[in-house]
């Protein structure tokens, strides 16, 4: 009870107490230790804050001279750099920062740099889709307020304070290697294109770029009909063609690094190409061709799907395989890692690797909409790793996802990754404090998508809690070694474990879309009005019944599997080596169906939930058993954010198992609980 009433008081209070300044520091803690030389021989604002960043956060050898180097070097590409002894060399300003931010990092995490390092990205672009609307709201959004854009009277008045966090925003990002932020969400408003503000953008993009973070905008398709007053939106039509070149034209005399579009067409219910009988790619390329002279691109969704469709996972597929070579080649198609919709594990789209003329990008999800939100403590890394290193078989064995995008398998002109960003106004920044690791985790895998989880949850750790000389004076007197055992470890393997966990309690064995309409938070396996379009109830992604569960995506179902290359589509197809995790994806199976382990189905199902259960009242021991080296406030927030998530979990296991239960008609296995 005593606990109980002091987190509540955390709760109310914390953000109350906190300073903004306290909040916003993130991962970006480390307080200069010595001072430290710096020698350049030339000035811009990106290389000023390079020099600014190591006389703040310096912490190796006091008087050291770095010299920053801007010199081609046949290894280092785009923006990449190298470190040494000597300090860091880079092919331009922007590769600096970044590997002086590099360099800080190897010492703030205790990792001095021993031998030459090169780093080079993984992918040229890798961008933050904000959802943010422009009456301030964000669609998915967990941490408050959109930091770009304000409701009300004078909302368009760029404020210092508006400023000031548009440039913690930045630094936290250039931080990570992060390049480019969608400012607006994709179900657009036309109005993001109207002159005032466009306006407000040129303002937000003059703050981000010394960051060496370019601007873009999702736009509505109609636009040239909304705010251009033409009759029609028609992608042939010269008239709407001329609206998107001098729309192009007055963008970039404003912000002449702007980076380019992003567009949802014909596309739960936005406009698109389609209202007038045309394809994406005409879509698309009317904007391409606006955007080229000035070195805009497109990045052109291909997350649809409709009512009539018998198994939404194939339509994005269906519909845009005719078009590969049909885009433009500044056109890069962004697909969600999964064939649905962001659920908590999905295979790996087929669009990747199989669209071999066409720039393909992919998009994760930041934002835990279908992941707990900001409640649950779910570590993203290891899902983002899990799809980066599906084998698409599409060029032979090894052809990865990570591959078939990033460049080394497919030329293609430009190579991007986006993640659906999770920050907002809260002081925090993300709503829940672990959620700061999964921002972290995108920049750091969108630089170098070779990096493991374990060592992103490392770094960002170390980075966010490890104490410091300049903190809390009791805690940095903790050795570094207790620390390691203590908390790092036992943490680490938390944040490792807790994707599996999230699956586990909400819908393992590839079971998908068991959600509660609308909010995507809480269970709703039965969720069926009969006004509801089928492929918005929960009933047709499982399809239980008394015969069996899941969906039959084999050649004798939906032959989904057709759309994966050899040897994946058998592997699918066939029960008996389709692997475990995507068992219901894949196929509809009696509820006494034998798996590997000789437990029937159901009983398999009964003991995933029970595990993801209990792993999250390991988590909430593993929490309490750190208390000593956690400052109160995070504390106690996350603790009470665990008591929360494990209730949930309950709630996920009983409304699931009770509900199908009705089906298999079977007991829960007796032994299910473990004894405590
Ligand atoms: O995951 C779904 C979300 C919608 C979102 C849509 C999309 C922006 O529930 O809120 O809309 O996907 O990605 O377009």
């Amino acid at each position: 009870m005593k606990n109980q009433i002091i987190s509540l008081l955390v709760l109310i209070c914390v953000p109350l107490l906190l300073h903004a300044e306290d909040g916003h520091n993130l991962w970006l803690r480390g307080k200069s230790t010595a001072s430290v030389n710096v020698v350049c021989s030339k000035h811009s604002a990106t290389i000023d804050i390079a020099e600014q960043e190591l006389h703040q956060e310096w912490q190796g050898k006091a008087n050291a001279t770095v010299v920053l180097t801007i010199k081609p070097n046949k290894f280092i590409k785009g923006d990449g750099y190298m470190l040494s002894d000597d300090g860091v060399q880079a092919n331009t300003d922007l590769g600096i920062l970044y590997g002086v931010f590099a360099l800080l990092r190897h010492q703030q995490t205790g990792n001095p740099i021993r031998d030459v390092i090169i780093s080079n990205p993984s992918y040229e672009r890798r961008i933050l889709d904000h959802w943010d609307n422009l009456d301030g709201t964000i669609e998915r959004g967990y941490a408050g307020r959109s930091i770009f854009w304000h409701d009300g009277k004078d909302s368009l008045a760029v404020t210092e304070k508006d400023k000031k966090l548009w440039q913690a925003y930045a630094r936290a990002n250039a931080s990570i290697g992060i390049n480019g932020a969608v400012l607006d969400n994709v179900n657009a408003s036309p109005l993001i294109l109207t002159t005032a503000y466009l306006n407000r953008v040129k303002a937000i993009a003059a703050v981000l770029r010394p960051y060496g973070i370019r601007t873009y905008l999702s736009v509505n398709f109609a636009s040239p009909i909304v705010i251009g007053g033409l009759k029609t939106a028609d992608p042939l039509n010269p008239e709407v063609q001329k609206w998107w070149k001098d729309k192009a034209r007055e963008i970039y005399g404003l912000i002449p690094d702007f980076g380019g579009f992003l567009v949802k067409a014909n596309s739960e219910g936005q406009p698109g190409p389609q209202n007038y009988g045309r394809t994406h790619a005409d879509g698309a390329n009317v904007m391409a061709d606006a955007l080229r002279p000035f070195g805009g691109i497109v990045m052109w969704r291909a997350f649809v799907y409709s009512a009539n469709d018998k198994d939404r996972a194939k339509q994005a597929y269906s519909e845009f395989m005719p078009l590969d070579g049909k885009f433009r080649d500044n056109v890069i198609i962004q697909v969600k890692n999964g064939p649905i919709d962001f659920q908590p594990r999905e295979p790996f789209s087929p669009l990747f690797g199989a669209m071999k003329q066409t720039s393909v990008m992919s998009e994760l999800e930041i934002t835990q909409e279908y992941l707990g939100q900001a409640i649950h403590l779910v570590f993203l890394a290891p899902m983002w790793k899990e799809f980066l290193k599906s084998d698409t078989y599409q060029e032979g064995k090894g052809s990865t996802v990570a591959r078939c995008t990033d460049g080394t398998i497919f030329s293609q002109k430009y190579t991007a990754i986006a993640g659906v960003s999770n920050i907002g106004s809260d002081t925090n920044w993300c709503g829940h404090p672990f959620a700061q690791a999964n921002w972290y985790a995108f920049g750091r895998l969108a630089w170098n998508d070779q990096l493991s989880s374990d060592q992103i949850a490392d770094e960002w750790l170390k980075l966010t809690f490890m104490p410091t000389a300049s903190e809390d004076k009791t805690k940095s007197t903790v050795l570094p070694i207790v620390w390691d055992i203590k908390f790092l470890k036992p943490v680490k393997q938390m944040m490792l474990e807790s994707r599996e966990a999230a699956v586990n309690y909400m819908m393992p064995l590839g079971l998908h879309c068991l959600f509660a309409p609308e909010n995507h938070y809480g269970p709703g396996p039965w969720w069926a009005p009969k006004y509801v379009r089928k492929d918005w109830t929960a009933p047709y992604y499982h399809q239980a019944d008394t015969a069996g569960i899941g969906f039959d995506r084999t050649e004798n179902g939906s032959d989904a599997v057709s759309q994966y290359h050899e040897p994946l589509r058998s592997l699918f197809n066939d029960v008996n080596t389709c692997p475990e995790i995507y068992l219901l994806w894949f196929h509809h199976l009696p509820w006494t169906y034998k798996l590997k382990s000789g437990r029937t189905l159901w009983d398999a199902l009964c003991y995933h939930y029970q595990e993801g259960l209990d792993q999250v009242r390991e988590f909430q021991k593993t929490w309490d058993r750190v208390q000593p080296y956690v400052d109160s406030e995070r504390f106690y927030v996350v603790q009470s954010k665990l008591r929360q998530q494990c209730e949930n979990a309950q709630v996920w296991k009983d409304a699931c198992l009770l509900y199908f239960q009705q089906f298999s008609r079977m007991p829960i296995p007796y032994d299910i609980e473990r004894p405590v």
